[in-house]
């Protein structure tokens, strides 16, 4: 028998997802409820410009599990998962990409991974040897190259920090979230490092990844800021040593004052965007 029974919030960050996240939330769902998992879904719209947060609604009217959070402005990915953390009461915490390129079905094998391995986190990986990926030559390509920096300047024990499927204990995200600085997507490779610097153990799991979006989203002006704040992750780890002086305490009141203003109201039912 399937031994998880601790409760499991989803996050999923959803940004110009009409199309897809209504079957994305119908799969999760599906998938939890088959077996008969103890979860929640948090949704975080992230000022969509397009249906996205109509479609949530409409997902989340038909599954009470499903809670729809929101930005009025769009602020990135990283910065998204950091607020919808603040709703989740799950002992497992799971990040989930609203596309579907990644499989929900594989989020129960990486929870049984981090059970077998007894480790405190555990992400999908693009160049695990057993995943099977689909995707366009260029984002190989760039994740190669992102492989090879992350390898030279960090000392992770990771091949690849920026698939959108992981797993974490609550205590890894208690701990980490408080010194997390980047919004976007140079996000994923601050929090594994600053957790691995923590002590934390991390695996790595295979995945099938299948890229539904004929191009990426992903321009060169993303990747320029990813590859900068890439290096002010660096900075801060090596050479100011920010992640080993911060106060828990100080800036979790930091960014308490920052999202509360904005723990805003969210519209009921649907057609509301
Ligand atoms: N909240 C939030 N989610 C985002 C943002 N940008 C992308 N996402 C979501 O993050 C996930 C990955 O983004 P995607 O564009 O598919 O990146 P890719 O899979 O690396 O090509 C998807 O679920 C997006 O909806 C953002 O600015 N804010
Ligand atoms: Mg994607």
């Amino acid at each position: 028998m399937r031994q998880v029974k601790e409760k499991i919030s989803v996050i999923v960050p959803a940004f110009n997802e009409e199309a897809f996240i209504r079957p994305s939330l119908e799969e999760i769902v599906a998938t939890f409820d088959a077996m008969d998992l103890d979860y929640e879904v948090i949704v975080i719209n992230d000022g969509s410009r397009d249906g996205t947060l109509r479609e949530a609604l409409e997902a989340a009217r038909r599954h009470p599990r499903i809670k729809v959070k929101r930005n009025l402005e769009n602020y990135g990915k990283g910065r998204a998962l950091k607020k919808a953390f603040r709703y989740c009461d799950g002992e497992l915490i799971v990040f989930l990409d609203a596309d579907l390129d990644l499989e929900p079905s594989f989020v129960p094998i990486l929870i049984d991974i981090l059970k077998w391995e007894a480790v405190d986190v555990v992400i999908g990986s693009k160049f695990h040897p057993m995943s099977q990926i689909e995707y366009s030559l260029q984002r190989r390509f760039i994740s190669f190259i992102y492989y090879f920096v992350i390898k030279l300047l960090f000392k992770l024990r990771l091949r690849d920090t920026q698939t959108g499927i992981k797993v974490f204990r609550r205590q890894v995200l208690e701990e980490v979230f408080p010194g997390i600085l980047v919004k976007k997507f140079a996000f994923d490779l601050e929090l594994l490092a600053v957790a691995q610097r923590l002590g934390f153990k991390i695996a790595e799991a295979p995945i099938v990844l299948k890229q539904r979006r004929r191009y990426g989203r992903i321009g060169a002006r993303a990747l320029w800021q990813t590859g900068w704040d890439t290096l002010a992750v660096f900075y801060r780890l090596y050479i100011l040593r920010y992640y080993d002086k911060i106060s828990v305490k100080k800036t979790r009141e930091r960014d308490a004052k920052e999202f509360s203003h904005e723990e805003e109201f969210v519209p009921k039912g649907p057609g509301v965007s």
